[in-house]
């Protein structure tokens, strides 16, 4: 009798560990440990894209010697119509505590994939999103870069350098037209250079991809001809068009975000820095230490010590003569000490 009665018990405890109560109690356990799981999502494909391809090495390098900690990339490719189905089939798997992306566009894309999933977290970097508690945003300061950049620009275009041209005009070749485009780094661009000669203009062309060096080429080739001999250049893969057309027909560049002096020495008069790899490791870490604060939208610019100018390197040195680098250094420090202010236009 005793030994029936234990039977039956032994069988409904094998039922409740097969059970969806037991299994949940199970799920539950894993939930707690210490693991973290991170999707980074790369709206476009990370090489030749400097936000993309830092943003990819700052995960990695802080997983690296993080056994709890794994981190996969999903390049999403050029389609930004499928962006939203492949973020959407990503989180549906519920495998990623957190995604973390980067690019303006990101944070629409990512509140509608989230009211579907209302668990999932996102971290944005590059955009500006606030009030939503599923995602955190940090936004560099791209108008100041600009301004500063285009202030470099300014004195080059009004100089006598080899080929600085009578013209006072300068370029910007983007890939595409977007709010921070628009509204932050063009016109800060024009208002640094105008902040030497406010008679200077501005040639502005789109190439309509991340990834056509050619059509890049062609613009900048159009551009020089049209009276620039300097650029700015937001675009990608398709950057490498204008370093080949400048070092062709003798004209410069001012980069943003990356030091790329060495891709048109000489012509690659200035380079500025984005410091996403720091910003992503950062973010990270608060992740782990569950100190990220969603609903949270930050502006990082030169105070803060994210965006900069690669002053150091020699390449810089050599490729201009120290006049404008002692007036561009010298704006660069009334710039941080707030002698120079401006109004970050709204987005
Ligand atoms: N920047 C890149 O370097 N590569 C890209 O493929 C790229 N794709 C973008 C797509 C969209 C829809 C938007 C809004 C921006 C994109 N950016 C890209 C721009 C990026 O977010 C950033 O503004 C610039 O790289 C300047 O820092």
């Amino acid at each position: 009798m005793n030994n029936r009665i234990y039977s039956v018990l032994a069988v409904f405890f094998v039922l409740f560990l097969l059970s969806p109560l037991g299994a949940a109690g199970v799920k539950e356990e894993a939930k707690a440990d210490d693991s973290f799981s991170v999707l980074v999502f790369v709206p476009g494909v990370a090489a030749g894209s400097p936000p993309y391809e830092t943003m990819v090495a700052g995960a990695n390098e802080f997983a690296q010697d993080k056994e709890n900690v794994s981190v996969k990339v999903y390049e999403a490719g050029f389609n930004q119509a499928q962006w939203e189905q492949q973020l959407t089939s990503l989180v549906a798997t519920g495998e990623y505590d957190v995604v973390l992306s980067t690019n303006p566009s990101l944070p629409e894309i990512c509140e509608r994939v989230g009211e579907k999933f209302p668990d999932q977290k996102f971290i944005i970097t590059d955009a500006y999103a606030e009030g939503n508690d599923q995602m955190r945003t940090y936004l560099y300061n791209q108008y100041e870069q600009s301004l500063y950049l285009g202030y470099l620009a300014g004195l080059v275009t009004a100089s006598d350098m080899e080929f600085a041209n009578e013209n006072l005009k300068i370029g910007f070749i983007a890939s595409q037209e977007y709010p921070l485009l628009n509204n932050h780094i063009l016109p800060g661009f024009l208002d640094g250079a105008r902040l030497v000669n406010k008679d200077i203009e501005l040639d502005f062309r789109v190439i309509g991809n991340w990834f056509d060096a050619n059509k890049a080429s062609d613009l900048a080739s159009s551009m020089i001809d049209g009276g620039v001999d300097i650029f700015a250049v937001i675009a990608g893969g398709a950057a490498q068009g204008v370093f080949k057309t400048v070092t062709q027909k003798g004209a410069y560049v001012v980069f943003h975000d990356k030091n790329e002096y060495s891709a048109a020495p000489g012509y690659v008069v200035g380079s500025g820095s984005m410091e996403q790899k720091k910003l992503v490791m950062e973010i990270l870490s608060d992740v782990v230490n569950g100190t990220v604060e969603y609903g949270k939208a930050t502006v990082v610019g030169l105070e803060e010590g994210y965006i900069g100018f690669h002053f150091e390197d020699p390449l810089y040195v050599s490729s201009l003569p120290q006049d404008i680098r002692d007036e561009f250094a010298s704006f660069m420090e009334r710039l941080r000490n707030g002698s120079i202010s401006y109004t970050l236009p709204v987005l």
